[in-house]
């Protein structure tokens, strides 16, 4: 541990000091507090007025007393078009009746990805436009109610979707993996006699300036393809799903609505501070009740302000999993917009808010002042049959997985996850590495405007959806861009500033597998995250060579940038059921052999600067057919299926004995007997990996 440590300290919720003072007129909780404590507290303000910079809120659909949801979940008519141009649904407008009168359907289930639900093989690897559609049953009292909003809400859909009601475009959205809505209450009372028919177009191509990047290459060779012959290339090592992945609903709210909220949390001593900030639409004149709820229900503060901190005695605060006995506690703040005078009703909305706070030091991060260690995972959205679809028993059964093997953080690899995972994070204590869909950032062109325009707006978009949640403590802009590339300099330095000015209440970072020297992104992340894969990609079979490979890339990295480091992936294929002693590569001995030597090392660098550890994978996941996987990757320390390999049982264990130490003080840990081959016999540079990396994986991946 270096005597420098808190000397650097960067506070990501006390950045900015501008433009506070009229958020504080008359607001009574700041008028009460101790002036040693005020400059703190006008600077979290500051901070806040920073991270308003989109102008409609994506609250999650809660239902409240003036708020009902529908879902739509369930099985919907879907039609693949298979033309040629795939442009015959625009072109014959399948939006305009029903879409059995104008093709065959099959059903489909919302939500999941359409690809493996079928034994048709070309609707697994299907590239273009997808139909779904159905009738929904709404509410008489919705539409006789002229005082009620009816929003359509896709939680996500991949990757372009255009959406109609009865006929009637109503809303389109670029970018999978977020939430996008229309109103729909006005169109539904033209005609109250017609039922309501929701068509959904879904187009999964991808393309060099969308999120992830790809390129169709058309094969005009007749004497090797058929005539019209084209594949959808990408540069990331997931399987393509596609469809509608998380669910479909309605819900009202009255005419003058609860729009956004924002929280920015704090503490001193024991007394907690939220600092609020709510927004509304349609309201001209808003009078508000603002109430703090503890977990017993019970008001603890409370205010009449749309703007304001209220404060909190004898805080509970949110803490990770196994970092404190009470993990994950959350308060409930209640926002009542009071109906104008005249007007129908109220509107109420309740989030829940977790009090905490996020710095980083040259060699930590503390998470409420105290050193964190990310004893984490990467995982994926992904399972047997329902590909990406959101899936209940699935995410229940990962949790369980999770705190067995006792792990504490994850990195939403390489997306971001579904809301209802975020909700579980915070009240399970689960910390969140929030990453969005900047994966496959390998072509030049993808470094481009158009690129770079749509990537600021999807950390709009993501910043505004989980701002809110306690257990999101950093973004990630990306995983593993060419960002030795030259324009990967000012992409980068403008997405990472355009995140803090989103959310100055968070450490922004990239993953990265490039070289050391000159990863040209490295410099504006507030956390390094390196990815590496010593005795799998390079020096295949030979683990011995990882202490000294791993040693390099961490006094590298540090040296260059003195940021504390996580490595962000590590791992090594396992096909369950594979074994053998000595260990061989893809059996379950050679990836307990890789992970254990990894962790010698991290045992000896998070005495310094190495603050967590993410394996690549939690389980097994799809991917595209290629010579490099067999039935997808199968790093996973859980099968597919979600059964524990060998090396789940060394996580555990490790966790079991080391979770409680972080940050600098290893004296608990139990060290694991790993046999270290002593001879090196073949050192490579541990880093820019993926040079030589990539020619080798193109061939499969
Ligand atoms: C990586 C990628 C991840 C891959 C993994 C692998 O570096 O970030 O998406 O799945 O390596 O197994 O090759």
């Amino acid at each position: 541990m270096t005597s420098s440590r808190s000397d650097i300290t960067t506070s990501f919720s006390n950045k900015s000091t501008s433009n506070f003072s009229r958020n504080f007129v008359g607001n009574t909780a700041l008028r009460m507090l101790k002036p040693e404590k005020l400059f703190r507290c006008l600077c979290l303000f500051a901070a806040f007025e920073a991270a308003c910079l989109l102008d409609t809120g994506m609250l999650f659909p809660r239902e409240s007393s003036s708020r009902e949801v529908k879902e739509l979940n369930g099985v919907w008519n879907f039609r693949a078009d298979r033309s040629p141009d795939r442009n015959q649904g625009f072109d014959a407008a399948w939006y305009k009746s029903r879409l059995a009168e104008t093709g065959p359907v099959i059903d489909m289930p919302v939500p999941a990805s359409y690809n493996d639900i079928t034994q048709d093989p070309t609707l697994r690897d299907f590239i273009g436009w997808v139909w779904y559609e159905r009738e929904v049953v709404v509410p008489s009292r919705w539409i006789a109610d002229k005082g009620t909003r009816v929003v359509i809400r896709v939680g996500s859909a991949h990757y372009y979707s255009v959406v109609w009601v009865n006929g009637v475009r109503v809303t389109e959205h670029k970018g999978g993996h977020l939430p996008f809505e229309a109103e729909i209450g006005a169109l539904l009372r033209k005609d109250p006699t017609q039922p309501c028919r929701i068509t959904i177009a879904v187009n999964n191509t991808l393309s060099l300036d969308t999120l992830p990047p790809g390129v169709i290459q058309h094969m005009t060779d007749h004497t090797k393809y058929p005539e019209g012959y084209f594949v959808q290339n990408i540069y990331f090592d997931f399987f393509n799903y596609a469809g509608i992945h998380r669910p479909v609903l309605l819900y009202t709210t009255p005419t003058a609505y609860v729009d956004d909220i924002t929280v920015v949390t704090d503490f001193s001593d024991n007394t907690g501070l939220v600092k609020y900030k709510v927004s509304v639409q349609n309201a001209a004149s808003a009078t508000f009740k603002i109430t703090l709820m503890d977990k017993g229900g019970h008001c603890i503060a409370s205010s009449s302000e749309p703007s304001g901190v209220l404060k909190i005695v004898d805080v509970n605060l949110w803490w990770p999993y196994l970092m404190h006995e009470n993990p994950g506690y959350l308060y409930s703040l209640e926002v009542v917009l009071l109906a104008a005078e005249g007007s129908a009703s109220n509107d109420v909305y309740t989030l829940p808010v977790g009090i905490r706070t996020v710095d980083v030091t040259s060699t930590q991060f503390l998470i409420n002042k105290k050193p964190f260690y990310f004893h984490g995972v990467n995982k994926h959205e992904d399972s047997d049959i329902r590909g990406k679809g959101l899936d209940w028993p699935l995410m229940v059964k990962d949790f369980n997985l999770l705190k067995w093997l006792g792990a504490n953080s994850f990195r939403t690899s390489h997306y971001p996850y579904a809301e209802e995972i975020l909700q579980m994070c915070d009240r399970h204590g689960i910390v969140v590495i929030d990453e969005c869909p900047g994966v496959g950032i390998k072509d030049i062109r993808s470094f481009g405007n158009a690129s770079l325009t749509h990537h600021l707006v999807v950390m709009d978009e993501l910043v505004r959806r989980d701002k809110n949640h306690p257990s999101v403590v950093m973004w990630s802009v990306a995983n593993e861009p060419a960002a030795e590339m030259p324009p990967a300099d000012y992409y980068f330095k403008t997405l990472i500033k355009h995140t803090k000015e989103l959310d100055p209440t968070r450490p922004v970072t990239f993953i990265t597998d490039s070289n050391y020297a000159r990863d040209k992104g490295a410099p504006y992340v507030d956390v390094i995250c390196v990815n590496s894969y010593f005795s799998w990609y390079h020096d295949p079979g030979h683990p011995e060579v990882i202490p000294i490979q791993l040693n390099t890339q961490f006094e590298n990295w540090y040296g260059k940038y003195q940021k504390p480091i996580i490595q962000s992936e590590y791992g090594a294929d396992a096909v369950p059921g594979l074994h053998s002693d000595p260990p061989v590569m893809f059996t379950e001995e050679y990836q307990k052999l890789v992970l254990q030597s990894y962790h010698n090392v991290f045992d000896q660098k998070r005495k310094q600067y190495v603050i967590g550890e993410l394996i690549w994978n939690f389980a097994d996941f799809m991917t595209t057919q290629g010579i490099m996987r067999v039935v997808g990757n199968k790093k996973g320390v859980f099968s597919r299926q979600r059964q524990p390999k060998a090396a789940a049982f060394i996580l555990k264990e490790r966790r079991a004995t080391t979770l409680h130490v972080t940050g600098g003080s290893v004296t608990e840990v139990t060290f694991l007997a790993v046999a270290i081959i002593k001879t090196v016999t073949r050192l490579t540079p541990h880093s820019g990996l993926r040079e030589e990396l990539n020619s080798d994986r193109s061939k499969g991946a």
